[in-house]
């Protein structure tokens, strides 16, 4: 009996991280989306793979650059704005509003 409720406790536990982790990432993506509301914000914007599965979510030079804005929680959007993340000469705010990839240099 003892066992059974840990091996409960342990799973609601578990899935309490999991469901944590992934609301933080759609909270995230809404925060974006409420502040540059043209850009065509996909997983590939952040991530090096399109459509990254667990242990995968490696960050393209934009995901690295919004973690280093990233202050007590806050993004400093107007900071990452000024930024060229992917280097192709084009700001990353003025890509989010073109609708391209800050994080891919083929895309300006
Ligand atoms: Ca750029």
């Amino acid at each position: 009996m003892k066992k059974t409720r840990l091996a409960v406790i342990s799973l609601a536990s578990a899935a309490a991280l999991v469901a944590g982790s992934a609301l933080a990432t759609m909270d995230l993506q809404k925060e974006f989306l409420k502040q540059y509301p043209d850009s065509k914000m996909k997983c590939g914007s952040c991530h090096t793979k399109a459509m990254p599965k667990k242990g995968e979510a490696d960050l393209n030079k934009f995901g690295a650059d919004m973690g280093k804005v990233k202050k007590d929680g806050k993004y400093n959007f107007a900071a990452l704005d000024k930024m060229d993340s992917d280097g192709d000469g084009v700001s990353n705010g003025d890509e989010l509003k073109k609708g391209t990839n800050p994080g891919d240099p083929a895309s300006k």
